[in-house]
């Protein structure tokens, strides 16, 4: 049997996480041979810890057989403690009238003390992945508080991106969604992403053969899936839960998963495609072993994917100038 897996979740009694964690407990994420313990952190509140107490007893209920040990915490010491795998879902909403800057300042400083508590205690093969908004730079301040785990442990979800232009493009070749490849989401989760079509295909052909409306790709694609979220929020009262959450499994499974298939995740830059060298942009990568990954380098962007990923690469320069002094600071 392989080795357990302890898997630390932030925000663990939030909407997302209801979704997420009865799946990695049934062996979704790891393998349906892999024992897994979960690890789970609230924030120290009794309505959060009352909820996170309720979702154990769900997850008890379930008599999953993988999984061997439920951890409940407010403390992230104590739910980073040996982990594995260090999923970064919790973190404050957007209220009312509240400013990017201020969503980005606030939630910067959850992602210090994470970051710090990560690289003291978490095991040596230790890989995390951050959801909570804006989770690009979150997971940039994460890394930057790290002097034990490199950069590469540590990667942003752009995966839900790369599912929903999926799907959009399947839909308008009406095709299914297995027709539709090598499509990635270059940038930073929000609507200046850029779901690169000119290099995706579908039934192995270009999808500029199978989808003629040019403006229809450049027009109304691209800021479909870019607001997409928005969407969700305004047609459920709620941003998007479980979608989020199967684009976790998917982002894990394709980092822990050897293969040749590119997959879109938000990685420190090294100046690949034209990104700012040090800021988490999502980018093609291929992994080469369980939980080690190599940036593909070879994609040819002509020059409007060039100008869409500028304008991306802009905000996250933009938003790493907005958190610089969280990036100074010391937990
Ligand atoms: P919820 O508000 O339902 O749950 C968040 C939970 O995090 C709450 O229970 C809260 O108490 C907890 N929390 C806050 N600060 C914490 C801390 N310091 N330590 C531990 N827990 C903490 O939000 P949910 O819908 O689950 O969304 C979670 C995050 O995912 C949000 O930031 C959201 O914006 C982000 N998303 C990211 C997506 C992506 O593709 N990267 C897509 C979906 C989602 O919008």
């Amino acid at each position: 049997m392989p080795k357990t897996i302890r898997v630390a979740v932030t925000g663990a009694a939030g909407q997302i996480c209801y979704s997420l964690l009865p799946r990695i407990a049934s062996g979704e994420m790891f393998g349906k041979d892999t024992p897994v313990i979960l690890q789970l952190l609230e924030i120290p509140v009794d309505k959060a810890q009352a909820a996170l107490r309720g979702v154990a007893m769900e997850l008890d209920d379930c008599a999953f057989p993988l999984l061997q040990d439920i951890i409940l915490t407010d403390k992230p010491d104590v739910a980073f403690k040996d982990a594995n795998w260090c999923l970064l879902v919790g973190s404050k909403p957007r209220g009312p009238g509240m400013e990017r800057a201020d969503l980005l300042k606030d939630n910067g400083k959850i992602f210090i003390g994470q970051g710090t508590s990560i690289d003291s205690v978490a095991a040596d093969d230790c890989r995390v992945a951050v959801v909570g908004n804006p989770c690009n730079t979150n997971c940039m301040i994460a890394a930057n508080q790290a002097k034990r785990l490199k950069p590469e442990r540590f990667t942003a979800m752009v995966r839900l991106d790369q599912n929903r232009a999926v799907t959009q493009l399947a839909r308008k070749a009406k095709v299914p969604v297995s027709a539709v490849s090598d499509l990635i989401v270059y940038g930073n989760h929000s609507p200046t992403m850029y779901p690169d079509f000119t290099n995706a295909k579908i039934s192995g052909k270009k999808v500029a053969e199978a989808i003629t409306d040019e403006a229809w790709l450049k027009e109304s694609f691209i800021p479909t899936v870019g607001k997409r979220g928005a969407a969700i929020i305004e047609a459920r009262g709620l941003s998007s839960a479980f979608s989020a959450a199967n684009a976790l499994i998917d982002h894990v499974r394709a980092l822990t998963t050897v293969s040749s298939t590119l997959h879109s995740v938000a990685v420190c830059s090294d100046g690949s495609y034209g990104f700012a060298p040090g800021v988490w942009a999502g980018v093609p990568v291929r992994t080469t072993a369980p939980g080690t990954f190599q940036v593909d380098r070879s994609i040819t962007l002509d020059e409007f994917a060039k100008s869409k990923i500028a304008a991306t690469n802009a905000e996250l320069v933009g938003e790493r100038d907005t958190v610089k002094e969280l990036l100074a600071a010391k937990a």
